[in-house]
């Protein structure tokens, strides 16, 4: 493999051989200017794990609450008690909204939403019954880590014990939101009333622990330094060496509108498309323990996440069905995008469709896509 930055030579030989880069190594990574290498590196780990095959799954987004009283800076989602947009829906109303939207086919209902001060922790688990009673064969994937610790706290009951209670009640998998930065320097500015690093790292042992799989997401392109971004990846790398019960990687890109981090720190710009690319590509070689690494097309826009298919993304989430968080705060991608045109999407750029479930057992591949 020819490549133009020395500085990278060693680390490509590693690389190719499979071996495990250093922290030094993934630092030099995010200040090599050899682009080129650093994708084909990606591809290459990408293709040694999954051949062309690019997955996505038919998932309806859920958020029973915008209500939150946590306060994160980057959050345009959030709203108080009695402010105009907030809402609030009881299990009965949570199942209209779900039936109105939904698709036949729909694998995946994933569920974040606010931390909601006022709701015990048994409607959490009606709540989970009532969405398998009423829509048999689909998948739950709810709340997130920082969720999981609000309930504890509402139940007055451990991890251990909030998460085997809500997967008795039919929860399948957890999103990765909640992860944000791991350092303690950045969280302290930008989500300081959530779970801290340790506690969401624990929801997720955990859960993997009791057998339910999990994802792991970073919120990056705001305050936190390239030195942080690896270190919250090393962390991750970590548990998942303990557990293996991550499935997928998913970098969220900062989006600045509407938010108090946008406003109060000067933090107006998106992310560049290159910065996203790079960081898809590091993700990709660094956790080599990870399944996937996710080009999560809200953020990135369709096209972005397209090109992302070369830069070690292996999955591109899905449906996106009533996306509301990340276009609460100016993601301007569209919040769906039929299975078909997904397939189409994946096809032209190389690569083969496969439709998988929340769990990633596969539903349906799409070679006759033209
Ligand atoms: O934790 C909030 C992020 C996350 C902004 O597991 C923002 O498959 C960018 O959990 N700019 C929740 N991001 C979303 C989430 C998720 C998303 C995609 C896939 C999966 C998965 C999980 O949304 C939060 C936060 O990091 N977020 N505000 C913003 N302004």
């Amino acid at each position: 493999m020819t490549v133009r930055d020395p500085a990278l030579e060693p680390i490509a030989a590693k690389v190719l051989a499979g071996q495990r880069l250093s922290f030094d190594e993934g630092l030099a990574l995010f200040q090599t200017p050899d682009l080129n290498t650093l994708m084909r590196l990606a591809n290459l780990v990408r293709e040694r794990k999954h051949g062309d095959d690019t997955y996505f799954v038919h998932s309806l987004r859920f958020s029973q609450t915008n209500i939150c009283y946590v306060g994160c800076t980057f959050c345009a989602f959030a709203k108080r008690f009695g402010e105009e947009g907030a809402w609030d829906w009881d299990v009965d109303e949570s199942i209209d909204w779900i039936a109105k939207r939904y698709q036949p086919g729909l694998t995946e209902i994933h569920i974040s939403s606010g931390h909601h001060p006022r709701r015990p922790f048994s409607y959490y688990l009606e709540l989970v019954a009532a969405i398998k009673k009423n829509f048999p064969g689909v998948q739950v994937k709810a709340w997130t880590a920082a969720e999981i610790h609000h309930f504890t706290k509402i139940a007055r009951a451990d991890y251990r014990t909030v998460l085997s209670e809500l997967k008795a009640a039919g929860l399948d998998a957890m999103p990765g939101g909640g992860a944000e930065i791991f350092a303690e320097r950045v969280r302290c500015k930008i989500a300081r009333n959530k779970v801290n690093a340790e506690g969401w790292l624990e929801v997720h042992r955990i859960a993997h622990e009791l057998g339910i799989p999990t994802n792991a997401t970073m919120l990056y392109g705001h305050i936190e330094t390239l030195e942080e971004r690896l270190d919250h990846m090393e962390r991750l790398r970590r548990l998942q060496d303990e557990t293996g019960g991550f499935m997928s990687f998913i970098p969220l890109a900062f989006q600045p509108l509407g938010n108090n981090l946008a406003q109060n720190l000067g933090k107006t710009e998106f992310t560049t498309g290159l910065d996203d690319l790079r960081n898809l590509a590091i993700a990709r070689i660094y956790l080599d323990n990870f399944p996937h690494i996710k080009g999560y097309w809200a953020t990135l826009t369709a096209p972005l996440a397209q090109v992302s298919l070369d830069w070690g993304v292996s999955d591109i989430d899905g449906t996106l069905i009533a996306e509301s968080i990340v276009t609460a705060a100016g993601a301007t991608a569209g919040r769906a995008m039929t299975k078909e045109q997904l397939a189409g999407f994946i096809k032209s750029a190389g690569r083969r469709p496969v439709e998988r479930d929340a769990v990633y057992n596969v539903v349906r591949v799409y070679d006759a896509v033209a």
